[in-house]
């Protein structure tokens, strides 16, 4: 089977926009060592059990207190070995509880996620890789200083999805978001979609909806708005999607719209939800918005927001812009919420 003729690679997009911003020439290298690492990733992710118990938890825990999987682990190693070859000066990782400095001399730092939906390995369902790339900081004080930084100052920053095909999606400078997909044949990642368009309309949700009893009233007036169908305020009927892995949800959405939520909820621990906003949030934003979508806490752009910390949690809610803003609204204007909560008078504007 040939390659789809006059597909660009993968080296040869990087080229180009370095020719164009020769600015771009150390965040080049960057995307070239997380394309080449992850090309070892998808085999090792493709053979499953044949390489080994990929999916078995392991003593430790990170910073999650979730307990590490066998290929957390080796993600990490094998995403940190690629950054040492390349003009990385620190590497924050969701796998380590402390920025670890590589060549502080070099003027970018990255966040990631080295696996994401480590969850879903056993069950064969699609997991990525998440990545930032942050400018170095001249008057940092400390590593932890460089990635303080809202996710509007991101370089470049994307995913690799592990699915039926690995695609690297990502946004470089000031360009659109991109989508490469590996061509396992040669080795190489040749553009698949130049420039996807969020759908602006909606019709998808993405939630887990197991969690409903624990939402505050604004995300369950709204899910309750988008089950009520056309028979509801909305006036249109939704389906529902839930992967549990953040790259197949984000890249669904890239490709035919729909709203992605993760609040934070009443559970313990996840007042702020469960992503983070350094290496999950930020990078999912960046190529969303770059593709015409919004990204936000529920109320504000996600790549506004300052990071607190290096393993800070954030609500996350993006896709369609409509969507988007209409669960801002939710939010902002508790009457319109409570007015449009079909169930209103079974309950108070704020839960009991
Ligand atoms: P794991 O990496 O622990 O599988 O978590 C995946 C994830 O961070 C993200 O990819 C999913 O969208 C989300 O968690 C799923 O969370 P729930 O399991 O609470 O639905």
């Amino acid at each position: 089977m040939p390659q789809i003729a006059g597909t660009e690679d993968f080296e040869a997009h990087l080229d180009r926009a370095v020719a164009l911003d020769a600015r771009l020439g150390g965040v080049a290298q960057v995307l070239r060592a997380i394309a080449v690492a992850s090309i070892e990733m998808s085999g090792l992710i493709g053979l499953g059990r044949l390489y080994g118990r990929l999916g078995d938890s392991r003593a430790s825990t990170n910073t999650d207190g979730d307990v590490q999987k066998e290929l957390d682990v080796l993600a990490n190693d094998l995403f940190v070995s690629a950054f040492k070859r390349a003009p990385v000066a620190a590497v924050v990782s969701e796998e380590m509880s402390e920025p670890l400095v590589l060549d502080p001399a070099c003027l970018l730092v990255v966040a990631m996620d080295p696996l994401d939906g480590s969850s879903n390995i056993d069950a064969n369902v699609s997991i990525g890789t998440i990545f930032s790339i942050l400018p170095v900081l001249a008057d940092a004080n400390g590593a932890e200083a460089h990635f303080l930084q809202p996710g509007r100052t991101q370089i470049a920053a994307g995913f690799v999805i592990y699915g039926p095909q690995t695609s690297l999606v990502f946004a470089l400078g000031s360009g659109q978001t991109q989508i490469f997909t590996l061509d396992r044949r040669a080795g190489r990642f040749y553009q698949a979609v130049s420039a996807p368009v969020v759908a602006s309309e909606c019709a998808e949700y993405a939630i887990n909806a197991s969690n409903y009893r624990h939402w505050d009233t604004p995300i369950r007036a709204f899910i309750d708005d988008c089950e009520q169908g056309t028979e509801g305020p909305l006036k249109r009927n939704h389906n529902m999607r839930w992967t549990g892995s953040l790259v197949a949800d984000a890249y669904r959405i890239l490709l035919r719209g729909g709203i992605f939520l993760y609040p934070g909820d009443q559970r313990a621990g996840y007042m702020d939800g469960r992503l983070r906003l350094l290496y999950e949030a930020n990078p999912v934003a960046f190529i969303i918005e770059r593709a015409g979508g919004k990204a936000s806490d529920c109320l504000r752009p996600i790549l506004d927001i300052v990071p607190s910390a290096i393993h800070a949690r954030i609500p996350l809610v993006f896709g369609s812009p409509a969507a988007v803003e209409l669960v801002a609204r939710y939010h902002s204007d508790l009457q319109f919420s409570a007015e449009h909560a079909p169930l209103f008078g079974k309950r108070g504007l704020m839960r009991l």
